[in-house]
């Protein structure tokens, strides 16, 4: 009997070990202050044209579809973007809202405070986290901003996009590394395909 009960203790021991090393390869907690981001981010390479193909959204008022974001490294070194995407405000009444975003440092190059406007008094604004979870520059980028921690400190009301340089969306070969980004930030299942239809082109 004592025997059984040791080797049970053992398995139940090795049971436990192997669920924290499951658990700590992928962050599991959900709490905000553990997110890992984009080490020695390069805002440099950064710059460019990013097509969303795919956001979770925040609660509220959002960009719905044909979001395009151009980022840019002023003299002084400050981030900037614009921003474009179709909207609806006052319940029917659809746009293409044009977005401005200065960027402020903070101690970690991959997180930024957004301070954002619209082109049009109309349109929201406001002063966003904005975190570069992971991006390889030339492919692939996935953004996070927590708008509202719980009690807990997971994220009570956040948003995401998922970058692509090209408007036809990611290559086979990055979906794996965003999938398992998507998951380590806790929004995995929460994503809508962003739909680029022209709404937003100026010709
Ligand atoms: C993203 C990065 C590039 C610069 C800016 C961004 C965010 C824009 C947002 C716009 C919301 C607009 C709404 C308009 C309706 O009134 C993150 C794309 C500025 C959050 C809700």
């Amino acid at each position: 009997m004592l025997r059984l009960c040791i080797a049970l203790c053992v398995l139940a021991t090795c049971w436990a070990q192997d669920y924290l090393v499951s658990n700590s390869t992928v962050q599991q907690d959900c709490l905000v202050s553990n997110i890992t981001v984009k080490q020695d981010f390069d805002r440099m390479r950064y710059q460019g044209t990013w097509y969303a193909v795919a956001k979770k959204d925040p609660v509220g008022l959002f960009l719905l579809d044909n979001v395009v974001a151009h980022f840019k490294v002023e003299e002084d070194g400050t981030m900037t973007a614009t921003a474009t995407g179709r909207v609806i405000i006052l319940n029917n009444w659809e746009l293409c809202a044009n977005m401005f975003g200065t960027f402020e440092d903070t101690q970690d190059p991959a997180k930024f405070k957004m301070k954002y406007w619209g082109a049009a008094a109309y349109l929201q604004s406001g002063y966003d986290d904005h975190w570069i979870i992971d991006t390889d520059y030339d492919n692939y980028a996935i953004h996070y901003s927590c708008r509202e921690l719980d009690m807990d400190g997971t994220c009570l009301d956040g948003y995401s996009f998922i970058f692509s340089r090209y408007r036809e969306g990611l290559r086979p070969e990055d979906q794996r590394i965003v999938t398992e980004k998507k998951q380590e930030i806790c929004f995995l299942g929460k994503y809508r395909r962003v739909a680029h239809t022209g709404f937003c082109d100026t010709v």
